[in-house]
């Protein structure tokens, strides 16, 4: 062989699980349909930093929080891209997430839309936002039986994604089984992220085209969808969605505007980076809420407050940043599970981390957020949840960097305050409208997909009825006889 590792850390060794074997390394550690999954099981035990290495590639992992935060300062370090994560450049390309720091289409596209992600840009999707909750709320209705949470949290925010970015509506509500497009992509992208898993394996290249031919049509089906969206669009001058504002508007300074291919790369990583991640953070909290009952009645004590009455009243814009438990509540479950579970950072220039291991910029760390935000050493009881965590004079104890469900620096998640609108939104919409129970009996599965959502997580969902609000006639009339 004799081919150098990559990503080698100028040969430096860090804990890893189990016995070595040579030549594959650490292959079998590391169950490759859960690779995170599985790295949170034995991972635990080697932090704070540990490494994998599976024929010629070296990964290394950050776990305790202190090594996170010195990662975490832009100052010394920035983006990396692991091979997973290049991998998705087949089908998303030089798009937002998976662009490299320095390719010029990546600040183009941040300036360009970055005006429409502020958080006054949501008033123009919280409309669309309420609507597509109503009809998630009908189509519940109609169903009778317990619903899976992440299987209509899917149906939503994919919907409030296409609908609020490409005004394209994918009818999500009109079956049981999701769009067959969102099948596709996602398959099509765990297909480029395995790819990235075996590429310094030998024969690698040539099992990497083979998956490529069976995959192929799949991938065709999502280019030609996401291609005859923009085709629809082309040539009218409208600008109200991002779809519009990628079309026609160039950049102020230099006049430059995104190509076709980018604005293709460009939709699918929203579609992709938009949905799934919103999609666990709202079953999470559903989940952690339906374990936790006197988080739920707060958290619906709050709506009530907020909306009153009516099981049909929404909040108004300004109402969305009011519902603060409701947003402890899903800021808890991020920490417990942080739907994008980890991100890379790489040195600037060359430097030495926890004051002892010499780091170059062509080595890279991957965070593991799940256990930075489970680290003992900051976080007391980690495993359980207390939304109160978050309350503003706790999170003022905690060192800065303790925390980072949507990433950090430059590169970080630009749709934060769009999914943390539609978060809170469904959630004090939904805890206003229903009582939710979950099975007793259930134990919190977690599904590694592009992102981590619970699995087979089932709620039975009944009209709230308001005793103390609406007293019935009866009641008023023919108070209780006094126990004498
Ligand atoms: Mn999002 C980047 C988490 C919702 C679009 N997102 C990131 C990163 C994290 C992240 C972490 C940084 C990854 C890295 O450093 O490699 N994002 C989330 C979470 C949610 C989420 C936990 C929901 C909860 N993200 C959204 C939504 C959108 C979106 C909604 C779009 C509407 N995210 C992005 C894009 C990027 C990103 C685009 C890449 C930004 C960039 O590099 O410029």
């Amino acid at each position: 062989m004799g081919r150098k590792l990559k990503n080698d850390w100028s040969g430096q060794s860090f804990p890893h699980a189990g016995r070595r074997k040579p030549f594959v390394g650490d292959l079998g550690v590391s169950d490759p349909r859960n690779p995170l999954l599985s790295l949170l099981g034995w991972g635990a035990r080697l932090g704070p930093i540990y490494e994998l290495q599976i024929f010629r590639q070296k990964f290394v992992f950050v776990s305790g929080a202190e090594l996170a935060a010195e990662l975490c300062d832009e100052k010394r370090f920035c983006k990396a891209l692991p091979p997973a994560i290049t991998a998705l450049r087949q089908y998303a390309g030089d798009g937002l997430f998976t662009a490299f720091n320095d390719e010029s289409n990546w600040q183009l596209a941040h300036e360009l839309l970055m005006p429409a992600f502020t958080r006054s840009a949501m008033q123009s999707y919280h409309p669309i936002m309420l609507e597509t909750a109503a009809e998630l709320f009908a189509y519940w209705d109609r169903q009778s039986g317990p619903v899976d949470v992440t299987r209509s949290m899917t149906k939503l925010t994919m919907e409030t994604l296409s609908r609020a970015a490409f005004s394209h509506d994918f009818g999500s509500f009109a079956t049981e089984e999701p769009h067959p497009f969102v099948g596709a992509m996602v398959r099509a992208l765990e297909t480029g992220r395995r790819k990235g898993g075996i590429g310094t394996a030998p024969g690698g290249q040539w099992v990497g085209r083979y998956m490529d031919r069976r995959n192929a049509a799949r991938q065709a089906y999502v280019d030609g969808l996401l291609d005859d969206l923009i085709a629809a669009r082309s040539g009218s001058p409208e600008q109200h969605d991002l779809l519009g504002i990628m079309l026609n508007v160039s950049h102020p300074d230099t006049g430059e505007r995104l190509s076709p291919l980018n604005i293709r790369y460009q939709i699918l990583t929203f579609l992709v980076a938009g949905h799934e991640t919103t999609s666990g953070a709202l079953s999470f909290t559903l989940y952690y809420l339906s374990r936790n009952p006197e988080c739920l009645a707060a958290a619906q004590r709050e709506a009530d407050e907020l909306l009153g009455d009516d099981p049909d009243a929404t909040p108004t814009f300004e109402q969305v940043a009011k519902f603060r438990y409701i947003r402890r509540c899903l800021d808890e479950a991020l920490r417990i599970w942080p739907t994008v579970p980890a991100f890379a950072r790489s040195p600037r220039t060359e430097t030495t981390i926890g004051g002892r291991y010499r780091m170059r910029p062509e080595d890279w760390a991957v965070i593991i957020l799940a256990h930075v935000h489970r680290d003992p050493t900051i976080w007391e009881n980690p495993d359980d949840y207390d939304p109160d965590r978050f309350l503003p004079a706790a999170i003022k104890k905690r060192p800065a960097q303790s925390y980072k469900p949507f990433g950090t620096g430059l590169r970080a998640c630009i749709g934060r305050q769009f999914a943390l609108h539609e978060s809170v939104l469904v959630l004090a919409c939904l805890l206003h409208r229903y009582d939710l129970r979950g099975d007793p009996g259930y134990e919190l599965a977690v599904d590694e997909r592009l992102t981590m959502v619970p699995k087979n997580f089932e709620v039975t969902l009944t009209p709230r009825v308001r005793a103390l609000k609406h007293p019935s006639p009866l009641s008023e009339e023919s108070p209780l006889p006094l126990i004498e």
